[in-house]
């Protein structure tokens, strides 16, 4: 027997000569608002290369390595071969870091030539361009943004970059954190619910900045 049943209907569970056990359903189907590209996902941390030099400066990649780690996703999805390991090693060899530790965001078209940076964007005292981030994701292209570590204002921005990979709701994004080497919800994640900061409690207020890159498909 097939039964086509919908959100508000019920299942009624009657055992003869008790009383009938009603069940509401909740029917949750995807909708627009929610996306995912396929991305692989890399942990900063991971015992491979977690203590190795982070460039030429004298941190590691598992302390301070999330840019080169979300580049390393980023370039998986357009079918490089990359690990933060070897992008830590591509970086060093062809100009690719500054100051030591920081990550050139226009080196990488000039080492992997299918992949170049569109537009940065610091959003950290207006909201973010959602529109322009939810066009970035459906077009199939991750995004990488920055936020605050330790989602706490009072006391600066501690800068941490992730890797959108799709939509959570209206809201919010699912993340590819190169902390924990985990997908997680963006606003779960780096997001407050502490009613004095009610611009933490969305996607638009999380994001501190954005890295716009395009690139070709496999
Ligand atoms: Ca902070």
């Amino acid at each position: 027997m097939k039964v086509i049943i919908g959100s508000g209907d019920q299942i009624v569970i009657k055992v003869m000569g008790e009383q009938s056990l009603i069940i509401p359903l909740t029917v949750e189907l995807p909708g627009e608002s929610d996306m995912l590209i396929d991305v692989p996902l890399f942990s900063q941390r991971d015992a491979r290369w977690r203590n190795v030099q982070l460039g030429t400066s004298n941190v590691t990649i598992g302390g301070y390595g999330c840019v080169i780690t979300c580049i390393a996703m980023l370039l998986s999805r357009y079918g490089y071969k990359e690990t933060p390991l070897t992008v830590n090693e591509q970086a060093k060899a062809h100009h690719g870091f500054h100051s030591g530790a920081y990550f050139i965001w226009e080196s990488v078209i000039r080492i992997w030539p299918e992949v170049h940076l569109l537009k940065k964007i610091d959003c950290r005292s207006t909201p973010a361009p959602i529109a322009q981030i939810d066009a970035e994701l459906t077009a199939g292209r991750p995004v990488i943004v920055y936020v605050d570590f330790d989602h706490d204002s009072a006391n600066g921005l501690q800068t941490h970059f992730v890797l959108l990979v799709g939509k959570n709701g209206d809201q919010d994004y699912w993340c590819n954190d190169p902390w924990t080497g985990e997908q997680v919800s963006l606003v779960e994640a780096y997001g407050t619910d502490d009613p004095k900061r009610p611009w933490m409690t969305n996607a638009g207020g999380v994001i501190a900045g954005v890295r716009f890159y395009s690139g070709i498909e496999e």
